[in-house]
């Protein structure tokens, strides 16, 4: 293989902005909240345009949110604002005025383009027009649709076989996008489907298909107002899902308890002030967790387990804690958690969760008093080597309590990406079932490839082995999203082609392969006409309920195409007459493609009647109605092993996690208001008794290392700021320091990357002095 050349670019820039700190907020949202809104999208478009798509967002018949996947009331829904902060500026981010012209490119190098940040390269517009890098150039130069397609499709075709080609996707892709992208990627034969799931909620399909066969949540918004009780672990809702605090305090006041289990105590989890009231907006504040369990990195194992050990122990003392009837008729394998339970030792269980007795037990009296409980995720649970042992822990504890397929209790995995949860259901997934591939094979007449392709690591990994040549995203940031940067990075330059379906600038259009496209297409915000008529597009939400998104601004250039248009193109242009699906027909109405969608898919019955039906329709869900498609019919206790990290005096766990001014690798500023770090993202929160061990003061300007698998990685230039997180713990913002994540340490079973305990050291850097 030959050498590749490391330019660097790959990186974001080591330069610091001008941190200041603060103390944590005590209550999320308010007023600031919607100040901010407003800046944001003021910022980046007139006040009519800003106002048009602020007013639509999120309604019955408007635009779903580009940001997370929390889902809308299924009843009523303010008029005005049916959105919060950061759903906001990821509108703000897609109906920008800005744009990026043939001019952009021509005036910036992808070499300078490398140095700028990534709130720079976000922050220049809209991409308004295909671009392509030939072989050896140094800049984007403009090309035409007809150009893109016959390249991409070029070298698809040289390929001597179609697994060499990797068809990556993000998840705001809609349903109809999703569907025709799988179906193209399956006609031309390979089943390489990676996408952002397997670095995010991969861990809870895998847990909880096993345990409750179905690897989707179990609950409905409307079960949190029926509910006792609300564990919150591994997730930070505040940022990531402002909708769900209005849930949590409509919960709250119909008497739920709120139980939070994280390593930083999270603004969010703590207080509310809800900003569609006039109170919340004066400060009122609600407050949420009745018990924060500030847990150590990576403790939520040996948390579950005492709390599983606490709960049996009461139970043989005669209280009535578990629901035997529940267990006895619909779950199997009882006896050997409870048997497994006897072999560990509460003292040593409690030490590793980093918590006291008191608390666990605190709990546990909360958990035994509740009849309906709730147990809500993300990123905290699934991105750790043991993440599927987590999840089952999880299930086991709803299990014993009966709290699953019953109103008021179960699963609640939160999903990230607006339509995550749709593209798998639409096929997006590298192990596809065979029924699935059957009915593509009944109902288009082509046989579909069934050998399994690569998920993110296997194709990071064949990229950089040779062993694929041709990369196509849908959506995304590929590189900054993935671990291991430097090596991610060499395996794109392997590649003979690389491109990407984008709305904005990222790092991945920068680090290509020999040749580069960049196909700029429409967001959930752009209005989207075929043949004349205006359409919209549908998309699954967290809790499995499918409903339309209708984009009403004008895009900004003539020069995009819609995403299902796009994968039409290609499909033409690679496959050419030997294509035995009907490409024209599924995109002259979206109505087509969604009758495809049922002809093939269970749960879309009469799909684009119900789909009308203002606010969508549920999924089908076993689990939500008690019945369990699993191999033994019943719901699963499950056995999971445990093994504490061994960390020695100079190695730390570190998370990597998102401020509130992010969504994921886009930067939307360099605030963490709840954190109270402001202007700055290049830093590493630390417990002050680490950093006196370590010799460490607040403002020490540090690298970070890990030595994984024998190899170096460093992320250079991080301040050291003083933070209430445990001992041994460390936090810093994704994905600057993606760079240390080993592409080899990944969860077992749904290698999913763990982002959330990367075992790093701290050197100081010697060249720069103590900054504040
Ligand atoms: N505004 C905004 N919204 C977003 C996103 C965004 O970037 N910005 N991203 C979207 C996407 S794709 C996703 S997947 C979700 C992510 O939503 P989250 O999962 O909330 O995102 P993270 O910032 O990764 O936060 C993880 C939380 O888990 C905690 N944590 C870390 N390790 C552990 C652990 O070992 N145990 C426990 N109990 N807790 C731990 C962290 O302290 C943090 O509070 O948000 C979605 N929504
Ligand atoms: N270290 C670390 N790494 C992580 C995580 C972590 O917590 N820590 N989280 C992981 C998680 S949960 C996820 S989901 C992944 C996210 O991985 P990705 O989904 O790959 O990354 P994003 O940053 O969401 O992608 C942003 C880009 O998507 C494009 N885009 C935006 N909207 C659209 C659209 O409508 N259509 C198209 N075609 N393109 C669009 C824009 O060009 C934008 O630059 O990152 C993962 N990586
Ligand atoms: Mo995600």
């Amino acid at each position: 293989m030959k050498k590749i050349e490391t330019t660097h670019t790959e990186l974001t820039p080591e330069e610091f902005t001008g941190l200041s700190t603060e103390a944590p907020k005590e209550v999320a949202v308010g007023l600031p909240a919607v100040v901010s809104s407003f800046k944001h999208v003021l910022g980046e478009m007139n006040i009519g345009r800003g106002m048009k798509a602020l007013l639509n967002l999120n309604q019955k018949d408007g635009f779903d949110c580009p940001s997370c996947a929390w889902p809308d009331p299924d009843d009523e829904r303010s008029a005005i604002a049916e959105y919060c902060e950061n759903g906001a500026k990821a509108v703000a981010e897609e109906a920008t005025t800005k744009r990026l012209t043939e001019d952009f490119f021509a005036q910036h190098s992808i070499d300078e383009l490398g140095t700028w940040s990534d709130y720079e390269l976000s922050q220049r517009g809209r991409i308004a027009q295909p671009m392509y890098k030939p072989k050896g150039a140094s800049h984007y130069e403009p090309i035409s649709w007809e150009g893109v397609f016959k390249k991409i499709a070029t070298h698809l075709n040289q390929l001597p076989s179609p697994d060499e080609a990797i068809f990556y996707t993000s998840g705001r892709t809609s349903n109809e996008a999703a569907f025709l992208y799988q179906l193209f990627v399956r006609e031309f034969g390979t089943n390489n489907l990676p996408d952002c799931s397997n670095m995010c909620h991969e861990s809870s399909g895998v847990a909880l298909k096993d345990t409750v066969g179905i690897g989707k949540g179990s609950v409905k918004l409307e079960d949190f107002y029926k509910s006792d009780l609300i564990i919150i672990a591994g997730q930070n809702p505040g940022t990531n899902h402002p909708r769900m605090l209005s849930a949590l305090e409509k919960a709250k006041k119909s008497g739920a308890k709120i139980i939070s289990v994280n390593p930083l105590r999270e603004t969010g989890l703590v207080a509310f002030s809800n900003p569609q009231t006039a109170a919340g907006l004066l400060g009122k504040k609600t407050p949420l967790s009745d018990l924060f369990l500030q847990v150590r990195l990576n403790g939520d194992v040996p948390l579950f387990k005492a709390i599983l050990k606490l709960l049996r122990e009461a139970e043989l003392e005669g209280r009535e804690v578990f629901d035997w009837a529940f267990i006895r008729e619909k779950t199997a394998g009882i006896e050997d958690l409870l048997e497994d339970l006897k072999n560990y030792d509460l003292g040593q269980l409690v030490q590793d969760a980093g918590l006291s007795l008191a608390e666990i037990k605190e709990a546990v009296e909360m958990i035994i008093a509740s009849q309906n409980i709730i147990i809500c995720w993300a990123m905290g649970l699934t991105q750790h080597k043991n993440a599927v042992d987590n999840i089952q822990e999880v299930v086991n504890l709803l299990l014993l309590k009966g709290s699953i397929g019953k109103p008021g209790a179960g699963t609640c995995p939160v999903r990230g990406h607006s339509n995550v949860q749709g593209d798998r259901t639409m096929g997006i997934w590298e192990m596809p079932p065979k029924e699935f591939l059957d009915s593509l094979q009944k109902r288009f007449g082509f046989e579909p490839p069934t050998k399994h392709g690569y998920n993110v690591v296997d194709a990071i990994k064949a990229m950089h082995e040779g062993k694929a040549k041709v990369f196509f995203a849908m959506g995304g940031n590929f590189l900054s999203a993935t671990p291991d940067t430097v090596y991610t990075a060499q395996a794109l330059r392997n590649c003979s082609l690389t491109a990407h379906v984008s709305t904005k600038l990222n790092r991945s259009h920068l680090v290509t392969g020999e040749e580069a496209l960049i196909l700029p297409c429409l967001g959930r915000t752009d209005r989207d006409i075929q043949n004349g008529e205006v359409q919209f597009v549908t998309v699954e939400n967290s809790m499995g309920v499918v409903h339309q998104s209708k984009g009403n601004l004008s895009p900004i250039s003539e020069r995009m195409l819609s995403e299902p248009d796009i994968v039409r193109r290609l499909a033409k242009a690679t496959l050419g007459a030997k294509s035995r699906v009907e490409w024209d027909r599924l995109l002259s109405h979206y109505d087509h493609i969604r009758e495809a969608i049922e002809q093939t898919i269970p749960g879309f019955e009469n799909y684009n009647e119900r789909v009308r039906v203002p606010g969508g329709f549920y999924l089908p869900n076993g689990a939500r109605e008690g019945d369990f498609k699993t191999t033994t019919g019943k719901a699963n206790f499950t056995v999971n092993r445990y093994t504490p990290f061994v960390l020695s005096s100079d190695e730390y766990l570190m998370m990597t996690i998102r401020s509130h001014d992010q969504y994921n690798t886009t930067i939307y500023g360099l605030n963490d208001r709840y954190r109270g770090i402001q202007n700055e993202r290049r830093v590493v929160m630390m417990n002050e008794k680490d950093m006196e061990k370590a010799d460490l003061k607040a403002g020490d300007v540090v690298d970070l290392y890990n030595y994984s698998g024998r190899h170096k990685r460093v992320a250079h230039k991080f301040i050291i700021v003083p933070y209430s997180i445990p001992e041994k713990c460390l936090a810093t913002y994704f994905p600057e320091t993606n760079a240390l994540v080993p592409i080899d340490s990944y969860a077992d079973k749904s290698m999913t990357p763990t982002s959330k305990t990367v075992v790093v050291q701290i050197k100081k850097a010697p060249k720069f002095k103590k900054i504040f």
